[in-house]
């Protein structure tokens, strides 16, 4: 693929043959082995068509005892595999860097239970995100994740990238939310750590290692999660400001002034929003045409309808006093809320449609965060589009860089520039996407020698032979 060039397969894994074809046959039926070639094309390639691998193989297993022979027998093979979950990852994590076998639990998508007194649900890692959404919506209860990748990202997968998403700052992360989970290591032991206790301090919390391990420690089979009970009134307030410090301030007084209710803070800046109209299908600007350099998406959750919508206009009246918006709207209807949430959770796809895009997910001190944006552009002047966008109520930059076509001239502005920007002010080169194959050499920039190398003891202790996605999220070298 594109940016899998430069890694060596490791010449210890196995390759695969009609042996190992009969013995997966046997355990998981015919139809659950896949050599089929559009198929395995797709599942060969990611989302962003930016990393291709060449595995001949998927496996669909249906339960956590078929995931654990497939491990133990690839582990006693030494042949390579990678979990793969709804593949709409953004770093590389989730395909074949060659010819690893593919695993997707997606057969695996019962829920298991669901205690509608707690809010803890329990289900199968294959089930995917919207569908869980679906299910609790009729119970009167939400997932306390939404991305948009919600139609085909599983929550095997959400897991094991411990994605963040739009309702992170008022739910925090899924170390917090996943209560348990059960997972298969590399051998094919299974670890049962499916708790549904909100506390449970019996020595180390090893649940926490699966979570945000991007399927390089196990695959996750089974997850149980505390949901939040879903509330009757939500706004969604669409404003416009002059400058990134008026976005600042903005959101200081969205927490002081809209406090509990403050369920997420978006933000766009102009080349996002000219990305979005010029790419996305039935987009428009809310706001009347006028120079506008940001955009804020804010939204509102609460049980009072009244309430919350005389505090929201409250802030938005004080707001516009004092200059922080420009101009904006609050959403009159479910579907002005939908089509103004679609401006901003479209811009991933609007990307792809522009062309060739380099993806930077990022965590930074606030105040500085779009001064990296500013001199990214100042660098690439006119060889690519330089579009922020983000979770600013997280302090997390989406910083992505369109061009016509990936050329190796507009790479050496990027990298490590970005990086070691990044690195200098303390912030995070990898946000809530992960390392995967991406970022497994960058590490450093984010987390010391000491720390990385504990981290790799722990991968060698879990999976000696280190079958499982190898040459993702940790540096070859440091792993071997
Ligand atoms: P995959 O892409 O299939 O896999 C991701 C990683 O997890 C891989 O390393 C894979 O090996 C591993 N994995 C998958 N399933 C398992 C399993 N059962 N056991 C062990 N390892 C497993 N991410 C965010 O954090 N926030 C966002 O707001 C967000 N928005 C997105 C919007 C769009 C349009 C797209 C395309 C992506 C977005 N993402 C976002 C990234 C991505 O959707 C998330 O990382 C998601 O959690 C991945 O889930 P998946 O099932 O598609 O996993
Ligand atoms: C989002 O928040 C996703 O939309 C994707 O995390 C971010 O496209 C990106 O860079
Ligand atoms: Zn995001």
């Amino acid at each position: 693929g594109a940016t899998a060039t430069k890694i060596e397969r490791n010449s210890k894994f196995a390759t695969l043959n009609s042996n190992d074809i009969s013995y997966f046959k046997e355990i998981l039926g015919e139809k659950n082995v896949i050599q089929d070639e559009d198929t395995l094309l797709s599942a060969n390639t990611d989302w962003m068509h930016k990393y291709r691998g060449s595995s001949k193989l998927l496996l669909l297993p249906r339960t956590t005892e078929e995931v654990s022979s497939i491990l133990k027998y690839c582990n006693s093979r030494c042949l390579a595999v990678v979990p793969q979950g709804g593949n709409t990852g953004l770093v590389g994590g989730s395909v074949p860097v060659f010819d690893e076998v593919i695993i997707n639990v997606s057969s695996m998508n019962n829920v298991i239970s669901f205690d509608k007194v707690s809010g803890i649900l329990v289900c199968e890692a294959g089930c995917i995100l919207e569908n869980l959404i679906s299910f609790l919506d009729n119970r009167g209860f939400i997932m306390p994740l939404d991305l948009g990748a919600k139609g085909s990202c599983q929550i095997g997968g959400n897991v094991s990238t411990n994605a963040g998403g739009l309702r992170l700052l008022r739910y925090g992360s899924l170390h917090g939310n996943v209560l348990g989970l059960e997972a298969v290591l590399a051998n094919g032991e299974v670890l049962d750590m499916l708790g549904t206790l909100r506390k449970d301090n019996t020595g180390y919390d090893l649940k926490h290692l699966f979570i945000g391990s991007e399927g390089s420690l196990g695959i996750v089979t089974k997850v149980s999660i505390l949901t939040p009970p879903k509330l009757s009134s939500v706004n969604v307030a669409f404003l416009a400001c002059k400058d990134y410090f008026s976005c600042q301030k903005l959101l200081l007084e969205a927490k002081r002034k809209l406090g509990e209710i403050l369920s997420a803070f978006e933000f766009l800046d102009e080349q996002s929003m000219a990305l979005a109209l010029s790419h996305l299908e039935g987009v428009r600007n809310p706001l009347p045409p006028s120079l506008h350099n940001f955009y804020v998406l804010i939204e509102t959750t609460g049980s009072n309808e009244s309430y919350d919508r005389e505090k929201l206009e409250a802030f938005l009246l004080s707001a516009m006093e004092g200059g922080l918006i420009s101009d904006g709207i609050v959403a009159q209807d479910i579907q002005q809320a939908s089509s103004v949430w679609h401006i901003r959770e479209g811009l991933p796809e609007a990307l792809i449609k522009a062309g060739a895009n380099y993806k930077y997910d990022l965590s930074l001190p606030v105040e500085k965060l779009y001064n990296l944006v500013e001199e990214m552009r100042t660098r690439l002047e006119n060889l690519a589009t330089v579009v922020a966008y983000g979770h600013l109520g997280d302090g997390n930059l989406h910083l992505n860089i369109s061009a016509p076509q990936y050329d190796d001239a507009i790479l050496a502005q990027i990298e490590p520039f970005v990086y070691e920007w990044t690195s200098k002010n303390r912030g995070s080169i990898s946000a809530e996407h992960g390392l995967g194959l991406m970022k497994a050499n960058k590490i450093l920039y984010s987390k010391s020698p000491a720390a990385v190398n504990l981290m790799a003891s722990i991968k060698k202790l879990l999976d000696p032979n280190g079958i499982v996605n190898p040459y993702k999220v940790l540096p070859q070298s440091m792993i071997h």
